[in-house]
């Protein structure tokens, strides 16, 4: 088994103590950092098949989901740029009612990377949190809204009205598993991306 496939099993099985020095053994073996995101990507989607066939539940997720995140912040330093550069400030956070945060955290570090000093409200962010985020800081030139859940769709909806009513000079963008480029500009949003990398080359596009 190669050290990518490795790490790839023990995030599927939610070893968290075991994929950080895996991920490093990985990067050691040649591979680079964005073969090894993917690979925990992919985990990730056979962890939800798995669940929404009921051979695992809740925890389950749970534990694959913190494994994840520490191979993800093994990675963080090669991915993120060195900060020397902006090009304004990103807020962002993932809706009401939703937990889901790796998605979220991997679009955060890829719009920083992009050159954006970055705010991260977290998880489960009522739309005036994203307002009061806005007018709390300086030279915020973009919101980045994530949801995962179909349920949660709405609080996306509310999230991108109420800023754009609030600071309409303000660009928003949104993403997540169930959102698609039809409903992004139904509700309002200035842009959609379905992955990290596209979101980032929307913010710049944005913001330029
Ligand atoms: Co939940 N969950 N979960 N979950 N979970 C999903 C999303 C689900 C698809 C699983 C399934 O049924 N197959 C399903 C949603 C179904 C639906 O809505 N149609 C689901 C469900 C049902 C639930 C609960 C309701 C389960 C329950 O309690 N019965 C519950 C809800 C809790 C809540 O939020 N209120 C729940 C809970 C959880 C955990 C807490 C256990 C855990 C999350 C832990 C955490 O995030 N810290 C969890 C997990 C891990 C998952 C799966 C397995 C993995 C999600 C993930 O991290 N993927 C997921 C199944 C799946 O995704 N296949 C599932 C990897 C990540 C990199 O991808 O987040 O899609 P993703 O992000 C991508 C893109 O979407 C995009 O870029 C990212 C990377 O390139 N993107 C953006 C995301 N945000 C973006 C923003 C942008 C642009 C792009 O611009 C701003």
């Amino acid at each position: 088994m190669s050290k990518i496939e490795e790490v790839k099993a023990k995030v599927e099985a939610g070893k968290s103590k075991l994929v950080p020095g895996l991920v490093q053994e990985a990067l050691d073996s040649g591979a680079t950092p964005a073969e090894i995101l993917q690979a925990m990507v992919d985990s990730m989607s056979v962890v939800g098949e798995k669940f929404s066939s009921g051979e695992i539940f809740v925890p389950e997720m749970l534990i694959a989901a913190k494994a994840m995140s520490k191979g993800v912040d093994v990675l963080k330093p090669l991915m993120v740029g060195d900060g020397s550069t902006s090009l304004g400030t990103c807020v962002i956070g993932t809706v009401a009612g939703d937990l889901h945060d790796i998605g979220k955290n991997l679009v955060a570090m890829m719009i920083e990377s992009a050159g954006f000093d970055m705010v991260d409200l977290g998880v489960d962010v009522p739309a005036d949190g994203f307002v009061q985020a806005i007018k709390n800081n300086t030279n915020v030139k973009l919101v980045a809204c994530s949801g995962l859940l179909t349920t949660t769709m709405p609080s996306l909806k509310e999230a991108v009205q109420t800023i754009k009513a609030a600071c309409p000079e303000v660009k928003v963008i949104v993403g997540g598993a169930p959102v698609t480029p039809e409903y992004a500009a139904e509700i309002g949003a200035d842009g959609y991306a379905p992955d990290a990398g596209s979101a980032a080359v929307k913010a710049k596009e944005l913001a330029s």
